[in-house]
């Protein structure tokens, strides 16, 4: 690094201005350098970046992007650690929502967390979430934002870099990242300074406090990840199937209705779950469907 510079996170972008923060705390509007244009890098929200402040008024500049680990481009975020999928008793919870965020989660190696939240409203949800996600290698965890139970389970998988909630509206997201954090997911303290009252488009911030960083989208579009994915693909990101690799007989399997198939032998066992299983030829469907019409 040559001397002034520092290096900081991207925690907002707005308009080609990047607002980015050091490990002091210290905020920093930049530009990208036309380097990073010619070679079609746009920085992200979540960018670890090599910077060199502005003088007085005028904005600094972002000298380098380290490199990702993972990358979304709807929200355009970039090296989320892990995804923290909240679900509850009301609203009706969406398992085939969940079960697409953890294809999302598993392809980018982020990982995730279902979170019961609410659980005083229904203490059998968290069990039969428990029961139906054993074998899918993801943390549950119980707890009500409420009532404060579980609270220091969410705290501990918020640590170690950057986190990010999602799940249907409801679900008490936002209640819970206050809870914890004490931070507000509907006003970020950013926004709030530079756009006072404006704020509009809903853009994807970064919020940062006592070493917790929480990002804060809109949403997510799963788009992008089937048109990516190949059907064949699709059952990897299943561990529950990876006993079964290889017993299948048809090599490969899409565990859908070959004959032979240990997957689905399982299940009818009673070792797979039902519901599981059902969600995921769900979503072969739609990706089948999606790389039929992929050249369309
Ligand atoms: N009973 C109960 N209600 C809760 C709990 N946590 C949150 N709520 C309520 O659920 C409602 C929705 O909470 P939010 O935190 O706004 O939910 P959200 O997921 O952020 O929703 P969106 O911002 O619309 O996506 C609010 O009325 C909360 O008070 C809880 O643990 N128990
Ligand atoms: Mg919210
Ligand atoms: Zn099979």
């Amino acid at each position: 690094m040559t001397a002034g510079e520092r290096l900081g996170v991207i925690v907002k972008g707005v308009g080609g201005l990047y607002y980015a923060r050091d490990a002091e705390g210290e905020v920093y509007v930049l530009r990208a350098k036309g380097v990073f244009r010619r070679r079609h890098l746009t920085p992200l929200v979540g960018d670890r970046i090599r910077l060199m402040p502005g003088t007085g008024e005028e904005h600094g500049w972002i000298e380098e992007i380290l490199p990702r680990g993972s990358e979304l481009i709807r929200p355009p975020v970039a090296n989320i650690l892990r995804l923290l999928f909240v679900l509850a008793p009301e609203p009706e919870p969406d398992l085939l929502l969940l079960d697409r965020m953890l294809v999302m989660a598993r392809e980018q190696q982020i990982d995730p967390v279902i979170v019961v939240n609410k659980c005083e409203l229904d203490p059998a949800l968290g069990a039969r979430i428990r029961e139906e996600y054993a074998k899918a290698d993801v943390r549950v965890l119980e707890v009500s934002a409420r009532q404060a139970i579980g609270l220091d389970a969410l705290a501990g998988a918020l640590r170690g870099g950057i986190c990010c909630f999602a799940g249907q509206s409801g679900v008490g997201k936002s209640s819970l990242v206050n809870a914890v954090t004490g931070l507000t997911l509907e006003a970020g303290e950013i926004s709030r300074r530079i756009a006072r009252g404006k704020n509009t488009t809903r853009h994807a911030e970064l919020l940062m406090r006592d070493g917790y960083q929480v990002l804060d989208t809109a949403g997510f579009s799963l788009l992008d990840l089937w048109d990516r994915l190949e059907p064949i693909q699709l059952e990897a990101f299943y561990p529950e199937f990876a006993p079964y690799e290889g017993a299948c007989r048809f090599q490969p399997c899409y565990h859908e209705n070959e004959p032979g198939c240990a997957v689905l032998e399982a299940a009818r066992a009673g070792a797979l779950p039902a519901g599981r299983l059902e969600r995921y030829h769900q979503l072969l469907a739609k990706v089948k469907e999606t790389w039929r019409n992929r050249y369309v």
